[in-house]
Order: C-alpha cells, then structure tokens, then sequence
C-alpha cells in the first residue's frame, strides 16, 4: 500500500559524501517529493545501534523511511521511488530498454570501478583534492570509465536517454571522482558531466554545509 501522505525520512551520512546517499536524495529531489533527511553518524558507527541496524536490515545508510516501511540499497530506494510515487517525474526511464540500460549503469558504477571508489575517493571530492596519481589499476579503471562514457553520452552531450533518468546523475558523480581531480576527459564527456552537475538537484548535495571530517 503507497500512500503519497505519509512522511518520507532519508537518512544520510553526517558528512554528505556517500555516493549512495547523493542518489537517494537527488532521486527524491527529482520527484518534488518532501522529505526530511536524518543524518546517522558512521564516524560513531550509530549504523549499528539495534533499532537502526534492524529495522534497515542490512544497517547502513542511505535508508528510507516512508511511514512504517523502512528500506535501504540505494538503487532499491530509487525503484521504490518510481513505484510508490507513479504520479511524479521518473528517476528512471519509462521505456523498458532505456530502463534496463539505465539499470545496467547503476548497477556497474555500484559493483565495478573500484580502484577509482578507493583512490579518488568522495572525500577527494569534497574536503581535499588527491595528492597522489592514479595507480596502474586506477588508470586502467578511469580508461574503462572514460571508454563506457564516451560509447553512451549522445553527440551534443545530452542526457542518455534523452531526458534526464538518475543514470545520468551517477555516472556524472563517478566521472567527477576523475574531472575534480583533474583528470583528462574527452570534450563531449566533459560537457555532458559537467551539465549534469549544474542540475539544482546535484548541486543542493555537493553545496550542502559540511563539518569538520573525521576518518571512519
Ligand atoms: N550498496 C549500498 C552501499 C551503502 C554503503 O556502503 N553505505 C556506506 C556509506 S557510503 C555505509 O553505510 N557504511 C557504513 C557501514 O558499512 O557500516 C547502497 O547502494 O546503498
């Protein structure tokens, strides 16, 4: 049962830097819904207080509350999302194969790339920029993303699949570990991350006030 009055929570990471949770809460942008976003201190691993942990079952963040059901991942949240709330904008595509491929992406930033998640880190991103070049594995992994870019990003930049979907704002987040850290791009890839990152709903996460970081 949806219920579009119910009160909708994220909960969020203290430091706004998690890539799960810049998904989740530009999804919920993107929709105009109206939620209130509850930060749980990692730093103090608050993830793990029972009443937390077990009602997310897997104890992590991001996590949404709409009413008495509580979810996490953030790719289920972003599918819950369309479900729950038909009558709002789509974070993901409505044709089936732009929405298969849209799933493709997510799922590839999320489980792939990881040499670029630990040496470009969201904290390079967000507090202080890389010191160091990429690795080998992390050269050869901003290739394949750069590669996978370059193949879907339309000539003109535009969105994938023609108006905006969350695939977009993922892998522009991903292509910004690279840009940030002032990695060469191709000019269409550059322009199409770039355009993205300006949207309102990209930018109220990446300009939201941060504290002081503590490493966890
Ligand atoms: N696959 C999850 C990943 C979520 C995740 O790794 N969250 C991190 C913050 S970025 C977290 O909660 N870390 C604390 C922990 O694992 O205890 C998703 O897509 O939501």
């Amino acid at each position: 049962m949806n219920d579009a009055s119910k009160p909708l929570t994220l909960f969020v990471d203290t430091f706004w830097i998690s890539p799960y949770v810049f998904s989740c809460f530009v999804a919920l942008r993107e929709k105009g819904l109206d939620f209130t976003v509850e930060p749980v201190a990692l730093q103090s691993k608050a993830q793990h207080a029972p009443a937390y942990r077990d009602r997310t079952i897997t104890g992590r963040v991001p996590a949404l509350r709409h009413g008495d059901f509580w979810l996490a991942e953030s790719q289920a949240i972003v599918e819950y999302l369309d479900d729950a709330f038909p009558d709002t904008p789509r974070a993901l595509p409505r044709d089936v194969e732009h929405r298969a491929r849209a799933r493709q992406i997510m799922a590839w930033i999320r489980s792939d790339l990881m040499p670029i998640r630990e040496e470009r880190s969201t904290v390079t991103m967000f507090y202080e920029r890389a010191a160091s070049p990429l690795s080998v594995a992390g050269s050869t992994a901003a290739t394949q993303l750069l590669r996978v870019a370059d193949l879907l990003v339309p000539e003109g930049s535009g969105s994938l699949f023609g108006a905006w979907s969350q695939a977009d704002s993922d892998l522009a987040f991903m292509l910004h570990r690279l840009l940030l850290n002032g990695h060469a791009a191709p000019a269409k890839v550059r322009a199409y991350a770039e355009r993205e990152w300006q949207r309102p709903s990209v930018q109220e996460f990446v300009k939201h006030e941060r504290g002081a970081y503590v490493p966890y």
